[in-house]
């Protein structure tokens, strides 16, 4: 679904349980981080408003979204940590950069995921221009960053039995 029919801050209430215990790593890329920078806050505030602990959320960086996938493995395999949120923004350039970034990091993160059998959240924008970008981080689409949270969220609260 294209992000101009769905706000990315909006939500339902389906499965988001009580996370006053749990732990959360988010690993942030800093290549555009004037974009990245309010992904993270963005994260960072949805956690703390249902209820997350300051205490339990653990900030990583990586220089830029290839290495997110290292990054969430990282986070991944400590034992005390119930779920990796990952966020980056790679923006369509001129040479084919752009696409074997995304598509290693979308596969990184999945098999990450897979292997550590917990919650590994893809919040990676793939606009084409900033201005795109902007409009997901905060702006009038809302903010990738808070629905990465809330993905990781309703994750945790998705009961396997
Ligand atoms: C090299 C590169 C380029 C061209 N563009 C982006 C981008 O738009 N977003 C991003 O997060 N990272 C970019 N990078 C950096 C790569 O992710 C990676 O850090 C380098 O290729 C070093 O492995």
């Amino acid at each position: 679904m294209a992000t101009q029919l769905k706000n990315l801050s909006d939500y339902s209430q389906k499965n988001i349980g009580d996370i006053s215990g749990k732990r959360f790593a988010i690993v942030v890329a800093e290549w555009n981080e004037q974009v990245t920078g309010k992904l993270l806050e963005g994260a960072y505030q949805t956690l703390l408003k249902h209820g997350a602990k300051e205490e339990n959320i653990v900030v990583k960086t990586v220089p830029g979204s290839y290495e997110l996938s290292l990054g969430a493995q990282w986070m991944a395999q400590r034992p005390d940590i119930d779920a990796v949120i990952c966020l980056g923004c790679i923006i369509q350039g001129e040479t084919r950069h752009f696409d074997f970034i995304a598509q290693a990091v979308a596969i990184g993160l999945t098999e990450v995921g897979l292997k550590w059998n917990k919650p590994v959240v893809f919040g990676v924008l793939t606009p084409d221009t900033l201005q795109q970008a902007l409009d997901r981080a905060g702006g009038k689409h809302g903010n990738k960053g808070d629905e990465a949270a809330i993905t990781a969220i309703k994750m945790l609260g998705f009961d396997a039995v």
